[in-house]
């Protein structure tokens, strides 16, 4: 049934079936800790809510079903998801990573796990460089975001998985800036997909929380053994209010990106832009890949603001409905300052080499009307 139905159906159906003693069409919220059981060892499924919780199980049902594939784990931040992940891999192993990712993967791998593993950051994008750093490095597992965190780099995730197939390493595709609605790293080869819930899956700001979706048991009874034993399992309210989020998924990834389009037009012709990115401007390096790979551009944009500090601080405190946030993908507007807030952990050479400047600001267009939206920016430029 899962495979013949589509993502707008899926989204409010799946870990949804009726409750099955009273018939609520919701599910109900497991706000417990541990369950009864008739003689030790004896229990329905459930010992204890760190292992399983039945709401999170609903929510792991609908996760995996939406990202086409058999398994999810949910986590209680999508930085625990990455921990989990980078911790499944064997000690001295190697990481290879995409050099343009959310600033706390970067701190992860270079402040925290570097006592464990090597690791090496590329860009992506280049598929030459992909393949000989894999020769090179033999990494265990390839880590990429695409589009990435901010500046919106699309990676060929099909021929990706076709060099990491080749020289046997794991590839793990973070897909929270397309949700599944747009993106299905499953189906284009990657091994596992990551999502940080508090963006665009949960939609409404409320929530921190993470998941991984894969379809190879091995991976996931490995990495969910780590989740029992090192503790980072969402909570069953905050696990029902994912589910209850993902409701209106596919409604508002087209809002998003509806008010994202309209945002690039207004944005392009502005004289105070020094230069925007947006997946789906056809000036974009990967534009080809990213309408091939993709069935939306989203709602995040990055642009120069002409000048330097002192305009970026001037125009994003002036913002109203944007406001000045870390985080993106809920249902408000969002701007951030990149280099003093998400990606400030990032090592200032490689903020430099990637253009991570002062001037750059990145934007999650909420699905408040745009035209308010673009009033806004524009009193906030003058
Ligand atoms: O914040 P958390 O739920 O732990 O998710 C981490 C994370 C993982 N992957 C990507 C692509 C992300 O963007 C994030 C978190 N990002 C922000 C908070 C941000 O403003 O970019």
């Amino acid at each position: 049934m899962k495979k013949n139905i589509k993502i707008e159906t899926k989204v409010i159906h799946l870990g949804g079936h009726p409750d099955p003693v009273t018939g609520s069409i919701m599910p109900p919220i497991h706000q417990t800790s541990t369950y009864v059981q008739s003689s030790p060892g004896k229990h329905q499924g459930y010992e204890y809510t760190r292992s399983h919780n039945p709401t999170r199980t609903r929510l792991e049902e609908c996760l995996a079903g939406i990202e086409n594939a058999k398994y999810c784990i949910a986590t209680s931040s999508g930085m625990a998801a990455v921990t989990l992940i980078v911790h499944s891999i064997p000690k001295g192993q190697t990481i290879l990573c995409g050099d343009d990712v959310y600033g706390g993967t970067n701190r992860l791998l270079n402040n925290v796990f570097d006592k464990h593993y090597d690791s090496h950051f590329i860009d992506t994008t280049d598929l030459k460089l992909v393949e000989a750093s894999l020769k090179k490095h033999k990494p265990y597992l390839l880590w990429i975001e695409t589009p990435t965190n901010p500046l919106l780099k699309i990676s060929d995730i099909a021929k990706i998985s076709k060099l990491c197939k080749k020289h046997k390493t794991i590839l793990v595709v973070d897909n929270t800036f397309m949700s599944p609605i747009f993106q299905n790293p499953i189906d284009l080869g990657a091994d596992i997909v990551v999502h940080s819930l508090t963006k665009y899956i949960n939609g409404h700001s409320d929530v921190v929380g993470g998941a991984m979706m894969m379809n190879s048991k091995k991976l996931y009874d490995d990495i969910w053994y780590l989740q029992n034993s090192i503790g980072p399992s969402q909570s069953p309210f905050d696990s029902w209010l994912v589910l209850r989020g993902i409701k209106t998924l596919a409604i508002r990834m087209k809002a998003h990106e509806e008010g994202a389009k309209e945002i690039v037009k207004y944005l392009q012709k502005h004289k105070k832009v020094e230069k925007l990115i947006y997946p789906g401007l056809k000036d974009h390096p990967q534009y080809k890949i990213a309408k091939a790979q993709m069935s939306g551009f989203g709602g995040m944009i990055s642009f120069y603001i002409k000048g330097g500090i002192k305009e970026s601080r001037k125009f994003l405190s002036k913002l109203k409905f944007f406001k000045l946030a870390e985080s993106l993908g809920g249902v408000e507007s969002l701007a951030n300052h990149p280099a003093i807030m998400t990606h400030a952990s990032v090592p200032l050479a490689m903020r430099k080499k990637l253009g991570i400047s002062d001037n750059l600001i990145r934007l999650s267009v909420g699905i408040e009307n745009v035209e308010d939206l673009k009033k806004d920016l524009e009193q906030a430029f003058k």
